[in-house]
């Protein structure tokens, strides 16, 4: 990020924060914001700084409007309840000193959040942090299912619509700016052949089979927050909380957790999915999740795992036939890399599907 500490001192200066930073770093290893961690004195780390990447969160009024409406009726909802030690368990954004939740420095847009301390996101999961993890995330779309409907907007339309993604895909295929179509022939043709049965939930919608429900949209491992103990502290990330398909918020981890490489493994041998963890993380969301699921979404629950997978791949293999516009990366044909890794998950999702499936007779 090219700004210099003074500049950062600058834009936290507009935020009213109570202590003097001494340092402010980079922090997290997301694709789309910078993130950075801010130490005040007594080298205490207390807030985190976020530079909003508004090339793809193009309304950010809306963005920050999501995620107050969000922070505050869960923050009501913990209190409700009598929680202990609330900081912890839900963010804390802090106002601008104009009032606004956010700061536009004349090119970037910024944002400030309570640091919340003693607390780990991992990027490997054990089976016991995974049954946490799930209890916490049905927990999460638990809490925000009363939400007026209209209360929150999409703050990226379509963002989870596969539909949309293949439409997004062809469009990349038919304009091959970056001349990559020939080199990714055989993964286009895998993709073609499966794109009418990953369009499941949308042509269900239409038939009016299935509503939408207010998703996190972005259920990564590591947008979780544990504390020392293996107990869920917090769900953060929450940009893309919005109304949208409810396959997606078990898709995604199982996707980045239930994987037993890495998203962008080199060496596909050790890419596979991980069952033990999708169990682990299934009962604990069928926990939290039970009562509001239909008993059509309780059977699909599994092919969530396969959609967001299959999903992933067409969006990573989209970007790197534009040339990588959209995700940050850190290597020649990372996008590339990470549609490969994508897809061998894919294939073991699919290898295993049957016995995943099955999994969810318990609750039928
Ligand atoms: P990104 O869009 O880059 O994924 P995140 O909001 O997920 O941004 O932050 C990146 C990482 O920073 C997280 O995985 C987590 O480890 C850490 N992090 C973010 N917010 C906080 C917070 N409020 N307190 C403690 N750690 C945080
Ligand atoms: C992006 O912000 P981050 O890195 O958690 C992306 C997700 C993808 C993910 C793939 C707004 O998430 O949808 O699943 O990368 N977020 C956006 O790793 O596109
Ligand atoms: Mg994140």
């Amino acid at each position: 990020m090219c700004k210099t500490k003074e500049d950062l001192l600058r834009i936290l200066d507009q935020f009213q924060l109570k202590e003097k930073v001494v340092s402010v770093e980079p922090f997290g290893n997301g694709h789309i914001n910078d993130t950075l961690k801010v130490t005040v004195e007594n080298n205490e780390v207390k807030y985190v700084l976020q530079r909003i990447n508004h090339l793809i969160f193009n309304n950010v009024d809306m963005l920050q409007n999501n995620i107050h409406t969000v922070t505050t009726h869960i923050r009501r909802k913990l209190e409700e309840k009598g929680v202990a030690d609330i900081d912890r368990k839900v963010l804390t954004f802090l106002p601008a000193k104009d009032g606004k939740n956010y700061y536009f420095d004349g090119d970037s847009y910024w944002r400030v959040c309570l640091f919340i301390p003693r607390s780990k996101s991992y990027e490997e999961v054990s089976p016991e942090l995974s049954y946490e993890a799930g209890k916490a995330f049905g927990e999460f779309q638990s809490m925000l299912s009363d939400l007026p409907e209209g209360a929150l907007g999409e703050t990226i339309p379509n963002f989870h619509n596969m539909e949309f993604r293949l439409q997004q895909f062809h469009e990349a295929i038919a304009n091959d700016p970056a001349g990559r179509l020939e080199e990714v022939s055989s993964l286009v043709e895998e993709i073609e052949k499966r794109a009418d049965s990953m369009c499941i939930q949308e042509r269900m919608y239409r038939e009016g089979k299935l509503k939408k429900r207010t998703n996190h949209c972005d259920t990564k491992v590591n947008n979780i927050l544990f504390d020392e103990e293996g107990n869920v502290l917090c769900v953060i990330d929450l940009d893309t909380v919005m109304p949208g398909f409810v396959l997606s918020d078990i898709g995604d981890f199982i996707r980045t957790a239930g994987n037993t490489g890495a998203e962008d493994d080199e060496n596909l041998d050790n890419v596979r999915v991980n069952i033990p963890i999708f169990e682990a993380y299934t009962r604990g969301y069928m926990e939290t999740a039970r009562s509001f699921l239909t008993p059509m979404e309780i059977q699909l629950l599994p092919y969530g795992g396969r959609l967001l997978t299959y999903m992933q791949t067409v969006r990573f293999l989209t970007d790197y036939i534009n040339g990588d516009v959209y995700y940050k990366i850190h290597r020649p044909k990372h996008n590339l890399i990470r549609t490969k890794a994508q897809f061998k998950l894919l294939q073991s999702l699919e290898e295993n599907a049957e016995k995943m499936d099955g999994f969810m007779k318990q609750w039928l």
